[in-house]
């Protein structure tokens, strides 16, 4: 049974509570400057700040979830409550990774409707078969099965940021200058915040059912979710302010809904 130092457990609950308290900042942030950007990146800022509410959502849960899965006694936290729900993460991830990448196509500023949607038509399912495909390797009891859900999940993984880091580069030299460093920075914040979630994937493989590798596991995917949600959305933000302040004020569009449908 696992077992959990007292500053392992307070570690772990002290990121779960501020990561709410971050999100749903986040979300209220993003939604009160979206007027400050013109109307044709208002859908980005809505979307991020979409990810970033859900996101706060699933971690109130996973929070919960893990204050009934410990109790402490002799001085020490032991794993013999509710079964600690996963699942959380995973039904997070389903929802809030297409947006991220619906958000993303927005700013990129693709003005051919047909490209985004072709776009979003293989990315969005590469996402979920990505997400599906690692779950089993998650809940996984054995070193073996985690190992070979993991490198399946990796195949839409290399094939979705692939596609991704071209894209960002194609679209370099279309942008205004001033957005064109931020644009280059958000590659890599893109390689570096959605790389790690594999990396705290295979953490219990060196020390399965291990307190260290669980501890790490869980704030190794807590940081990556700031860091690729509130720290996206906000990086999104100040290149949607760059380029509005870039290409001037435009004329009014359809409203928000009709648009993104729309395409
Ligand atoms: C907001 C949540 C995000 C951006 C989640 C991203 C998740 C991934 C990139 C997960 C990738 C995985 C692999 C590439 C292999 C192992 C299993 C996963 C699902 C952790």
């Amino acid at each position: 049974m696992l077992t959990l130092t007292n500053q392992q457990y307070q570690i772990v609950y002290n990121a779960f509570s501020l990561t709410v308290a971050l999100f749903a900042a986040t979300f209220l942030f993003l939604l009160l400057v979206r007027s400050r950007v013109s109307a044709r990146y208002r859908p980005a800022l809505v979307v991020s700040a979409l990810v970033v509410g859900i996101a706060a959502y699933h971690y109130q849960r996973i929070f919960s979830g893990w204050n009934e899965a410990f109790s402490f006694r002799d001085g020490v936290w032991v794993q013999d409550g509710l079964p600690f729900n996963e699942a959380y993460r995973y039904a997070d991830w389903i929802v809030t990774v297409p947006l991220l990448l619906v958000e993303l196509v927005v700013v990129l500023g693709l003005t051919d409707a047909r490209e985004r949607r072709r776009l979003l038509a293989t990315l969005v399912p590469a996402a979920a078969l990505m997400i599906a495909l690692g779950y089993p390797g998650e809940i996984a009891a054995d070193n073996g099965t985690r190992v070979l859900w993991g490198v399946l999940s990796t195949i839409p993984f290399v094939y979705i940021l692939a596609t991704l880091f071209f894209r960002l580069s194609r679209s370099l030299e279309r942008q205004p200058p001033a957005t064109r460093t931020l644009f280059d920075a958000l590659r890599y914040v893109l390689l570096a915040t959605w790389g790690f979630y594999p990396i705290a994937y295979m953490f219990p493989l060196f020390d399965l059912s291990g307190a260290g590798a669980e501890v790490s596991r869980q704030l190794g995917y807590t940081i990556a979710d700031i860091l690729a949600k509130a720290g996206y959305g906000l990086i999104i933000y100040v290149i949607a302010l760059r380029k509005t302040e870039a290409e001037g004020p435009e004329p009014e569009l359809a409203p928000v809904g009709e648009r993104l449908v729309a395409g």
